[in-house]
């Protein structure tokens, strides 16, 4: 397959980016237009369901925020464009291209988000409640995936333990899964690969509660596309990025470790931990160094870092482990 890289797009051609979004404006209307006249000739019933919530137009929205003391900082961020076009969504299609071709059909309203297991106060929570539990902070991340490319985006939200800490985990709980949404007919491209669906992922309790891991409702400032997981996902962002299960649905506590989707597929090439680490490759390549994607290509490539540059916050959830056994 050959697709040009955003980044080997001449800047020429890159869209402002007010005009690509008026355009994306200016295309969903048309299109709606487009459903409500083929609505008419498939009667009500199918009609309610063709116009029904759909919010990719909630994606570019603005978001009030407030500034992280918690953000990296000295590094270039990655471009909008390059965050939002270059996905590993696999419910939209396998080519990293496909999720933001697709992923406008995601129905991200009504919406909400069920905690549960293992807690004093289980709950499921609508998505704008939860949008305006806390303050929602601009935090900047390095974001490395398993594949060795790597981003620097801006997302927003506030720490996962604030709303963990709502529904009081009991003393039991060890570890939190979280469920992607899924239904077949909605993510069609599901089948082109052999995933056991929904997406799953998990996380330590410890991991969970540490005030980087991030439940992220946006990015730049504004709503997340859908593309990027809206209208929540998780960010944890000392691990591989496929840790960070994006359009959650559910939250759950639980005792035992939970079967997670990259486990799953191959237990020996993605472990549950999954903590970037220089040191240790992947069985089918090194993960010594990683190539940052949106930069001119003779500059993408640099050496990874342990726990992705959060060692000094992070290490010591790992002591006395070998993170070679558990990678
Ligand atoms: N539900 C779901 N979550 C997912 C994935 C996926 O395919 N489905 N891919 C993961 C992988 S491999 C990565 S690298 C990140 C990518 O996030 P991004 O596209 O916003 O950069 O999402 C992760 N979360
Ligand atoms: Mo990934």
């Amino acid at each position: 397959m050959l697709i040009r890289k955003p980044s080997e797009i001449p800047s020429s051609l890159i869209t402002p980016r007010t005009q690509y979004l008026n355009r994306r404006r200016f295309l969903r209307g048309a299109l709606s237009g487009a459903a409500v006249a083929g609505a008419a000739a498939l009667g009500v019933d199918r009609a309610a369901e063709l116009i029904s919530p759909r919010t990719a137009a909630l994606a570019g929205t603005k978001l009030p925020t407030v500034k992280s003391p918690l953000s990296t900082t000295g590094e270039e961020l990655t471009p909008y464009q390059d965050i939002t076009t270059y996905n590993n969504f696999y419910e939209f299609g396998v080519p990293k291209g496909d999720p933001s071709r697709n992923a406008g059909v995601l129905p991200t309203r009504p919406w909400t988000v069920k905690v549960e297991g293992l807690v004093n106060k289980p709950k499921t929570f609508d998505i704008d409640t939860l949008l305006k539990m806390r303050p929602l902070e601009d935090r900047i991340y390095r974001h490395r995936c398993v594949e060795a490319w790597s981003m620097v985006i801006p997302w927003v939200g506030y720490s996962l333990s604030e709303l963990l800490k709502q529904v009081e985990p009991q003393s039991k709980a060890k570890y939190v899964q979280f469920l992607s949404y899924y239904d077949k007919h909605v993510e069609k491209w599901s089948d082109e690969s052999n995933i056991f669906w929904p997406y799953s992922e998990g996380l330590r309790l410890d991991e969970a509660m540490h005030p980087l891991t991030l439940l992220t409702f946006g990015l730049y400032g504004e709503v997340l596309p859908n593309q990027d997981g809206a209208p929540v996902r998780i960010v944890v962002p000392w691990k591989y990025g496929f840790k960070s299960a994006k359009s959650i649905v559910t939250i759950r506590l639980v005792e035992k470790q939970p079967h997670t989707t990259w486990n799953d597929q191959g237990p020996q090439e993605y472990g549950f931990f999954s903590n970037v680490n220089p040191n240790v490759d992947h069985p089918r390549w090194s993960q010594k160094t990683e190539r940052r994607i949106g930069l001119p290509l003779f500059s993408q490539r640099r050496q990874t870092l342990m726990f992705n540059g959060y060692a000094d916050q992070v290490t010591s959830l790992y002591n006395g482990m070998d993170l070679r056994k558990y990678y």
